[in-house]
């Protein structure tokens, strides 16, 4: 049986929460980092859409992440991230849901607001798990990327107002969710934990990303200061410490031939028409 495959942004929260899932199940994978602009081609003729994470499990292309952790937990069963009791189990994908729906691109677009403002640090951050001739080329074209994301991913003054309104929501939500046990459900950690830590990492930006905390543009060190003291922050970085184990990929940083390889499969089959 071959190994999954995630199709990813490095970057991305999203990703990361399929990631953890990954990891916290112990399932060694591939991971390929698409560049941000040319993945669009690139996810289209694997997927028919977009979006990432895309999961390659059993020679089928899972998209979404609710998807694919509800795939994975199938697939491998031990550990479970789904708790046990149909009630809690309930409860656990309501909050999934409400995270992935109402928080995660909202805190997105507030989170880049800030960093967009300084370029070199968006260079390194869209550049992460790509060759060294692409970063080179991001950092050359950074501000132009900057304009494009800008428009074609919503990142204005007002959808980060917006945003910063829905961070402070999700920071309630988890607040007023924790158990005595310190989880979000039940006694033990499980989906809903790891969908929300997973989503608010961006923000929070545990040590677990040196590469992207020690070098924070200013506004974004200013802008999580003001949120710092929040218990549901603070949770965060709880989670990671005690849950953020080690990374089972087994190759992170995929040659530039084998990202683009679905559409250089499409050229050659094109090619006799
Ligand atoms: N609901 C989706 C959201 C995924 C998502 O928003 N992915 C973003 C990265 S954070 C993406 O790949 N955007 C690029 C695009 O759609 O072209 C999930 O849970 O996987």
């Amino acid at each position: 049986m071959a190994d999954p495959v995630l199709w990813q942004f490095a970057f991305s929260h999203f990703n990361e929460k399929v990631r953890w899932a990954l990891d916290y199940k112990g399932i060694p994978h591939v991971r390929r980092s698409v560049p941000l602009g040319v993945h669009l081609p690139i996810m289209r003729r694997l997927t028919g859409q977009t979006g990432t994470p895309v999961l390659v499990l059993d020679g089928q292309r899972l998209v979404d992440s609710t998807r694919i952790i509800a795939a994975l937990e199938r697939w491998q069963p031990e550990p479970a991230l789904y708790p046990s009791t149909p009630a809690e189990r309930t409860r656990a994908l309501e909050i999934e849901e409400y995270f992935d729906e109402q928080i995660g691109q909202p805190l997105r677009k507030a989170v880049l607001h800030e960093i967009l403002t300084d370029p070199a640090y968006t260079a390194a951050l869209f550049g992460m798990g790509q060759p060294r001739w692409l970063q080179r080329a991001i950092r050359l074209g950074v501000h132009r990327l900057i304009e494009v994301y800008r428009v074609r991913g919503d990142v204005t003054p007002e959808s980060a107002a917006h945003g910063r309104e829905r961070i402070r929501d999700g920071l309630a939500r988890i607040e007023a969710e924790l158990r005595p046990s310190g989880y979000l459900v039940g006694d033990r950690f499980g989906l809903a934990d790891l969908t929300c830590a997973a989503l608010c990492y961006p923000l929070v930006v545990p040590p677990l990303f040196p590469e992207l905390g020690s070098r924070l543009p200013a506004a974004c060190v200013r802008y999580r200061n003001t949120l710092a003291h929040r218990r549901g922050f603070q949770w965060v970085a709880e989670m990671y410490r005690r849950h953020r184990g080690p990374s089972m990929a087994m190759a992170t940083r995929a040659s530039s031939l084998t990202v683009l390889s679905p559409l250089l499969r499409q050229r050659a089959v094109r090619a006799p028409a």
